[in-house]
């Protein structure tokens, strides 16, 4: 198995309902360790950015507004396995199709509002890890 890192954000829904120990402790129960964590208000042009590849989806101006409609927090996870072991532990996009034991099972609210992010290959998780966060910020 592979060390690994991924890019996670704990999104407005679960940061408003202060979700962001639980959603830890759901993280590092799992194996993976927190070793960069910020908490930040996402600007309109990050979260564009940041979801460029869905750009031409009609879910994409109502993703951007409930990204920046309150504080998310960015964090690098790294682990054997990262990108996939921690997207099953966040669970199906959509809540309703989540096992039982998930984030999103647990907290998510909708399809959209679904309470974490997580990268979808290595590729893409070092491209989002470096879109937050500097090298020396990161310590593992
Ligand atoms: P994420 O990128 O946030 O980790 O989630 P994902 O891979 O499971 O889902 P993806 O297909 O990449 O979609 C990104 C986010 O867009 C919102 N979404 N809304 N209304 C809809 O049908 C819909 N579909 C997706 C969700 O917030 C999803 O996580
Ligand atoms: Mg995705």
């Amino acid at each position: 198995m592979a060390t690994e890192r991924t890019l996670s954000i704990i999104k407005p829904d679960a940061t408003r309902r202060d979700l962001t120990g639980k959603i830890n402790a759901m993280i590092e129960g799992a194996g993976l360790k927190i070793i960069a964590q910020r908490r930040i208000r996402l600007t309109r042009e990050q979260a564009e950015g940041f979801y460029d590849v869905h750009r031409e989806r009609p879910f994409f101006g109502s993703l951007c507004d409930f990204m920046t409609s309150g504080p998310v927090v960015v964090q690098v996870l790294e682990g054997d396995d990262a990108v996939v072991r921690y997207r099953e532990v966040m669970g199906k996009t959509n809540p309703a199709e989540a096992d039982e034991g998930t984030i999103r099972k647990a907290f998510a609210e909708s399809i959209e509002a679904n309470s974490v992010h997580g990268s979808d290959s290595p590729e893409n998780a070092a491209n989002e890890i470096a879109y937050f966060f500097a090298t020396v910020d990161i310590v593992g």
